[in-house]
């Protein structure tokens, strides 16, 4: 029956957990106090603040640091049952490693999770949201493979500290963002240009750094504190322009997608296959020795695979592909072999790379469940940007008509969706865009020293949903 039965899927399923997200860099602020260590993106402000709009800096950011309290009641106030927050490593460890344990940054986040708790929210604990401690990238970072011991011992303080009183955490915000954008494009922190290897050996750490965090909770906690940790993948979905282009667009997904979650969810483990191939190919046409795609051994194809007890997805819009060539040579974007284009149809936000388009959301659901055997699923990341205001209609327009589509994929398609955490709570550092481009359903005045916060339309919006358990249409 084709008929899609309204009612029904205006309602969100029993016990399905409402949340909104954050990020520690672009909320905290007290960058250089209380024994914090310098980050890669304190560095990236500092000394390149021509990469930023108007060479804003994370150095106040919403100042949350010192009025969590605030945010928390906001939280309270408009119903939330989660908060998605992530750590500041530097802050945990300031020298980058194990042997100083800075005892003023772990009280904090004992704070705000004793805030959250107290107040009825459950915590859901991003480890790593792209603020690694300078002094680790200054040897090498993401690209040094000691980095996935680095994370290791960061992630076991981690789970340690705050196993008992957290029971969801996420390893890694967006490994393709950090990996491309840091190290191939070189936009965000720390800058690298490396294209077409520096992305592909990013990742292939961060996977097995992501690992190691996962089978520490395993083996040394969970069955002490009985909790989950998730890996999180950010996907845009790539539907073909046409039929014509139902290869292009399968080939982008296993590119863009597959990279990270076909070594985690598929069967045999590993790299795609045709991925593994094309960058040998094209490798090969270009003269290298090898493929640029690093190689995982057997026993770390073993090691990643199953390495997660949910997945988490950050999702915020869509690509037509169809056949040709993008990016520089060589580059990841570049050996896929397709081209990516925008819709002129498609309706438009603050950020350029953000165009607003629904269907793909459930698109991009289903495909993610069919081939990854439909693993329980937390949208972690959805929202869209303007430039400042607090009658945000089209914020309202953007989040009422991704609901409805994720609705149909839980309802129609069957994809085990258990929470949404909207992107994001507070109007914060939006990276390269400064304090430009907002996407809080909670204003910021940050021409104030106190950092007024001001409930948007969009806020009491999600107030009105989450009591209701429905999307009002009205
Ligand atoms: C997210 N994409 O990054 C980040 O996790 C947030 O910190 C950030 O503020 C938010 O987006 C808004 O920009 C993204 O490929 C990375 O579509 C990649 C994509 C989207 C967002």
């Amino acid at each position: 029956d084709d008929v899609v039965d309204e009612e029904k899927h205006l309602r969100f399923p029993p016990n399905f957990v409402f949340g909104a997200a954050t990020a520690a860099y672009q909320i905290e602020g007290a960058w250089n106090v209380s024994g914090k260590g310098e980050s890669t993106w304190d560095r990236l402000v500092h000394e390149h603040p021509d990469r930023i709009y108007n060479g804003d800096t994370g150095d106040v950011a919403a100042n949350s640091y010192y009025q969590y309290k605030e945010d928390v009641a906001i939280l309270k106030k408009l119903g939330f049952k989660s908060y998605r927050f992530s750590i500041s490593w530097p802050r945990i460890l300031p020298t980058g490693f194990a042997n100083k344990i800075n005892a003023e940054g772990i009280q904090y986040y004992h704070n705000l999770i004793d805030e959250l708790k107290d107040n009825g929210i459950e915590p859901m604990l991003t480890l790593y949201h792209w603020d690694h401690p300078q002094v680790l990238e200054d040897m090498g970072g993401w690209l040094n493979d000691e980095m996935v011991y680095w994370f290791g011992d960061y992630a076991s303080i981690i789970f340690r500290e705050y196993g008992s009183k957290v029971k969801k955490f996420v390893t890694i915000n967006e490994p393709k963002a950090i990996c491309k954008n840091g190290y191939s494009l070189g936009i965000h922190a720390p800058g690298k240009r490396l294209s077409g290897l520096g992305e592909y050996m990013c990742i292939h750490n961060v996977l097995k750094s992501h690992a190691v965090a996962y089978r520490i909770y395993d083996s040394e906690f969970r069955s002490k504190f009985h909790g989950e940790v998730g890996v999180l993948v950010d996907v845009m979905a790539y539907m073909p322009e046409n039929f014509e282009f139902d290869a292009a667009a399968e080939t982008a997904f296993q590119f863009n997608i597959g990279w990270t979650m076909h070594p985690i969810f598929s069967k045999e483990g590993d790299y795609p296959p045709a991925m593994k191939q094309l960058v040998a190919n094209r490798s090969k046409a270009e003269g290298f020795v090898k493929s640029r795609l690093p190689v995982f051994d057997e026993y770390w194809v073993n090691f990643i695979r199953g390495s997660a007890d949910f997945l988490a997805v950050n999702h915020y819009t869509s690509r037509l592909v169809v056949s040709g060539t993008m990016g520089q040579i060589p580059s990841h974007e570049h050996d896929q072999g397709v081209r990516e284009i925008i819709d002129s149809f498609w309706k438009s936000s603050a950020s350029n790379w953000l165009k607003v388009v629904p269907v793909g959301f459930r698109y991009i659901l289903v495909q993610l469940a069919k081939n990854y055997g439909n693993p329980p699923m937390y949208i972690t990341e959805n929202g869209v940007s303007d430039l400042g205001t607090l009658n945000d209609d089209d914020r309202i327009y953007y989040y009422r008509e991704y609901l409805k589509q994720m609705l149909i994929a839980i309802y129609e398609d069957g994809v085990d969706i258990r929470g949404y955490y909207l992107w994001s709570l507070l109007d914060n550092f939006e990276w390269n865009a400064g304090y430009r481009e907002r996407f809080g359903i909670v204003f910021v005045d940050y021409e104030d020293p106190n950092r007024q916060r001001m409930l948007k339309k969009s806020a009491s919006w999600w107030q009105q949903v989450i009591a209701a358990g429905k999307i009002e249409t009205n």
